[in-house]
């Protein structure tokens, strides 16, 4: 009915609103199911701290953008269906003024996140902005493929080469590093695009075929945190769910060497 208040209307309003905030009480209630955002500070990795105030930023910018313009729209289309029928329509070209302060606005809000994110992206992705630590200490080639990790790392006290190493040591779905300090991998794929995805260190970066991409990152403490696919790589690709391990530092090189004796002591020769 147009130009009468109708309780009709606002029954479907509520009906609409009660499933997002039914979502918010469970998320609220239940914290448990982890359905909330991770707080800042709550990553595993120091880097992830500054990735999480990134998202944040952009979150209530985002946020705040989204529910004034959908409560100026409720407001027109409730003010407009309230007006009486029988007026004629009203058309226009628009406003100038506004056009511009609303391209102009939003343009300088993307300069500003373009700037700010620049240091955090550099030291994420940019080679030459890496942590000194991280540069040298190239610890593993990771090789994803239809639908697993293998891991190739070279042997105790060695570096690792482009090529394979008849000494080098081998592992799949378990990526050991130590804890506390930045280390590299050198990421590849043996066949389609894959993703390597460290949820609570907030690192992703894609495996493309015929690269091979540096990533950084650091494990802030000892644990096992997950390691998974984020690129739909195939049937398998929900079987990529793989770990780090980071061991505490002092106990790492150990680790690597009674690996590199598991792996390659013949019960004859001592190594
Ligand atoms: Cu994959």
């Amino acid at each position: 009915m147009q130009g009468s208040f109708s309780v009709k209307r606002l029954w479907w309003i509520f009906f609409l609103m009660i499933w997002p905030v039914l979502a918010v009480i469970v998320s609220l209630l239940t914290p448990q199911l982890q359905w909330g955002f991770p707080l800042s500070g709550q990553s595993d990795s120091p880097l992830g701290g500054e990735i999480d105030h990134l998202f944040y930023l952009i979150l209530i910018i985002t946020g705040v953008v989204f529910v004034g313009t959908h409560i100026a729209l409720g407001y027109v289309i409730w003010t407009a269906s309230n007006r009486p029928g029988d007026r004629r329509a009203w058309y226009t070209h628009g406003n100038h003024k506004l056009e511009m302060t609303w391209t102009i606005i939003p343009g300088l809000i993307l300069l500003f996140l373009a700037f700010y994110q620049m240091r955090t992206w550099a030291e994420f992705r940019m080679e030459e902005a890496y942590p000194d630590a991280a540069k040298q200490n190239i610890i593993a080639e990771v090789n994803a493929r239809q639908f697993e990790w293998r891991i190739r790392y070279p042997a105790p006290g060695k570096g690792l080469q482009r090529k394979p190493q008849l000494d080098d040591m081998y592992g799949v779905n378990e990526l050991h590093v130590p804890a506390g300090s930045p280390v590299t991998i050198h990421l590849r794929t043996l066949d389609v695009q894959h993703s390597f995805f460290l949820p609570t260190m907030r690192i992703k970066q894609d495996a493309v075929p015929g690269l091979v991409i540096p990533v950084w990152f650091e494990a802030s403490e000892p644990g096992e945190y997950p390691l998974v696919c984020a690129e739909l790589c195939g049937w398998g690709h929900y079987k990529m769910g793989a770990k780090v391990v980071a061991h505490p530092p002092e106990e790492f090189d150990e680790f690597m060497k009674t690996m590199h004796q598991a792996q390659f002591n013949d019960g004859f020769a001592a190594e």
